[in-house]
């Protein structure tokens, strides 16, 4: 499908710019516009993808083009206010042919995580195109503040769109690596998660559309509902048969593919996908609706594949409503499996964070409490003596 991709804040900014460079390595069509909004005038410098005349600094007037600071209730005021210039250069970008705006926003921030639900809100009412939110939770070490943005920010954010993805930074931290170098293969893997179910949908001209191909509205209804999703993803290197001996005892009507080693290549990648690592660590029970996207080259791409993953996937779910169908890839020399789960209710992470932000949230009330106290002596203390001062 098309979409118009707004990255906000900086790692919003960031996850734009390699799905971008994913669009372009891959030779997809995916994104119809693409552009970066931030209060931090050097995090806007530093994109390579999105072109300069799509990325916008607000806020200028409050913070001098230095980003908010973390402060998320800042990032929202500051979106609020600077809403029609963000709409104006919306205006500038071609929407005309998009299935769906997606924001991309790190929740533990405050220039993303504060602005991305406003703008999402403001992009709801305005457009009948859905709009999606791809939210980056903190990794739990990051501390109390970032924590208590993710925790509010998450919270407003899945009221204002039509589905919220998560990607958890917690559930990819590696440890040993630094900080950058870590965010860049962690965004390397949500450019290609999510770019490969984006991708679906867009079949390119001349591809023969076979039945059972994934329309962008099968993407659509899967995250329609609200609610939040997590992506699974698997994939498979396979040889590249050259038209070799096989296809020449088969007589060459066949592409000399096994059939029954193609269905079962599918069902364990779905297996992989599903219950390997999720954007989103949850509990697989109680799902409302999920979408097997199964990609690569035609010849080993096969409905039978599909129906079996789908049946998996209902009895792993509980879900009435699995979608599921095929991403031809011509030429692709791998097999790779996108498993999105949809509407997800039973998520100990988001519990986990709430936690974690109430007790940031009662850490903060108590020191500024005391540090009011201290302040009060302080000032008491002084006062007589200054009384008789003056
Ligand atoms: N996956 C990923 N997460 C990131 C990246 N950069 C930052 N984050 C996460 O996103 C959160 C928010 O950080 P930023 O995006 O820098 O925040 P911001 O929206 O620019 O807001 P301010 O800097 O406060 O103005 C961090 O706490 C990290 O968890 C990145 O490149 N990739
Ligand atoms: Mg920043």
């Amino acid at each position: 499908m098309r979409l118009a991709l707004i990255g906000f804040g900086q790692a919003g900014g960031k996850i734009t710019d390699k799905l971008l460079e994913y669009e372009h390595r891959t030779g997809r069509n995916i994104i119809g516009a693409a552009m970066a909004v931030n209060s931090a005038k050097a995090d806007l410098l530093g994109l390579e993808w999105v072109p300069e005349e799509n990325r916008l600094l607000i806020g200028e007037a409050r913070v001098k083009g230095h980003g908010v600071g973390a402060d998320n209730e800042l990032g929202a005021e500051i979106t609020e206010q600077e809403i029609d210039e963000i709409q104006s250069a919306i205006d500038q970008i071609p929407i005309y042919d998009i299935d769906a705006f997606l924001i991309v926003a790190g929740l533990g921030g405050g220039t993303g995580s504060g602005g991305a639900p406003v703008l999402a809100k403001h992009l709801r009412r305005l457009y009948t195109e859905p709009v999606y939110g791809l939210g980056i939770l903190p990794s739990s070490d990051e501390g109390g503040i970032y924590n208590l943005n993710a925790a509010r920010s998450f919270q407003t954010f899945v009221d204002e769109v039509d589905n919220l993805l998560i990607f958890d930074n917690d559930a990819w931290r590696q440890t040993g690596e630094s900080m950058e170098a870590g965010y860049d293969e962690i965004n390397d893997e949500i450019a290609r998660r999510f770019g490969l179910l984006f991708g679906a949908g867009e079949v390119e001209a001349g591809d023969e559309i076979a039945e059972s191909v994934v329309d962008s509205s099968e993407i659509i209804n899967t995250l329609a509902g609200g609610g939040v999703s997590s992506l699974g993803f698997a994939e498979e290197q396979i040889e590249r048969s050259s038209g070799g001996l096989l296809s020449r005892i088969t007589g060459g009507s066949s592409s000399g593919i096994d059939s029954t080693a193609a269905t079962n290549r599918i069902t364990s990648l779905v297996r992989k996908a599903t219950l390997g690592r999720l954007t989103l660590p949850v509990e697989l029970e109680g799902i409302e609706r999920a979408l097997v996207v199964v990609a690569g080259p035609p010849e080993h791409l096969n409905r039978k594949g599909i129906e079996h993953s789908r049946k998996w996937t209902e009895e792993q779910t509980g879900s009435m409503e699995v979608r599921g169908g095929d991403y031809p890839i011509r030429g692709a020399n791998h097999v790779a499996v996108a498993v999105l789960l949809s509407d997800v209710t039973n998520v100990p992470r988001i519990k986990e964070l709430q936690r974690a932000a109430i007790e940031a949230q009662e850490n903060m009330d108590e020191l500024r409490k005391s540090r009011n106290e201290r302040y009060e002596e302080l000032v008491d203390d002084n006062t007589e003596e200054l009384e008789s001062l003056f």
